[in-house]
């Protein structure tokens, strides 16, 4: 089997603070690119909403202060710099941001080619916790009130180097997102985050924050024959902690590389595009073994009703 080689990189963030500058945030994911480089990556994936502090934490009221946590073009002033630099590099990235689009406010991430030309965009879909504040808790989750539901679905790139698709963060977690660009021949999946260690609703024991991330991600980089790259913004970010564990998994289902830290960190590895193909040509060859005809039930629901099982005749 011909190697395909991805050179790849992961840029977990340590936190970004209220008042950190956009100049100052961009200068950092500056700095990794050039480790990135360094170790040969022609890809790297940046966190979600990586320019700016993980705003849907607070109930926020000034409008102004709400605003100026999203971008209202893509390249900005802020991120013309970032550009540049990848560009010079030859390198390609995914960046994660809050995109104002007239009305609209998405949680969004662009892919960017090696050539500086944004390929695609991705808005996310599963948007997370609350509208509306739950209690008095002063940490509180509410993308709800902050992102419309992404309008973009799925999609896969082809690009020069893999099929490459995105998802955000909560994304991750549903079988559902993958398996959409399974159906594409995704090669290479990213995706950027932000996971609280608490959430206000529900006391579920801290370990497992870690544990359900991997978990995730591993099904479904095997499940569907891919590469994941997964960039977290992690640490103590405004007395708010957030897990680390960004990660590069293989369509084996297994870690290649993670980061030990939980601030700025660069984590590489050469990936192989080849080796999901044997899964895609076997195990998980799905034009011969997927039965759509008995997954109905996926799209007519949307919540669990009732069991449909009955007594044999
Ligand atoms: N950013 C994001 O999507 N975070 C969610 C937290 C869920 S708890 C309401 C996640 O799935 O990691």
């Amino acid at each position: 089997m011909t190697q395909r080689i991805v050179q790849l990189a992961v840029a977990q963030m340590g936190p970004v603070q209220r008042s950190d500058s956009r100049d100052s945030v961009v200068k950092r994911l500056i700095a990794m690119l050039h480790t990135a480089h360094a170790r040969g990556a022609r890809w790297v994936v940046f966190p979600e909403l990586a320019l700016t502090t993980f705003f849907p934490r607070w109930d926020l009221r000034d409008q102004a202060e709400i605003d100026s946590f999203y971008e209202t073009s893509m390249p900005s002033a802020a991120t013309e710099p970032l550009f540049t630099a990848a560009k010079q590099l030859g390198m390609g990235f995914y960046l994660g941001y809050g995109e104002i689009d007239g009305e609209r406010r998405f949680n969004t991430s662009i892919l960017v080619g090696p050539d500086g030309r944004i390929i695609g965009k991705y808005r996310k879909i599963h948007i997370p916790g609350d509208a509306v504040t739950q209690n008095s808790a002063p940490i509180q989750h509410l993308e709800k009130k902050y992102f419309a539901v992404g309008d973009l679905g799925f999609p896969v790139w082809q690009t020069d180097d893999a099929k490459i698709g995105m998802c955000i963060c909560n994304d991750r977690r549903w079988p559902e997102t993958w398996r959409v660009m399974g159906l594409q021949g995704i090669e290479l999946g990213m995706v950027g985050y932000n996971t609280p260690s608490g959430y206000v609703q529900w006391d579920e024991p801290i370990h497992l924050r870690m544990h359900h991330h991997l978990l995730s991600l591993q099904a479904a980089a095997y499940q569907n024959a891919c590469w994941i790259a997964a960039a977290g913004k992690s640490g103590v970010e405004e007395g708010a902690h957030m897990i680390g564990g960004s990660c590069i998994v293989a369509p084996t289902g297994e870690i290649m590389a993670k980061t030990l830290g939980e601030g700025d960190e660069v984590i590489s590895f050469d990936c192989d595009m080849a080796i999901g193909d044997n899964y895609r040509a076997n195990i998980f060859h799905f034009a011969r073994h997927r039965r759509p005809e008995h997954y109905g039930l996926l799209v007519e629901r949307t919540g669990a009703g009732d069991p449909l099982g009955k007594e044999p005749q």
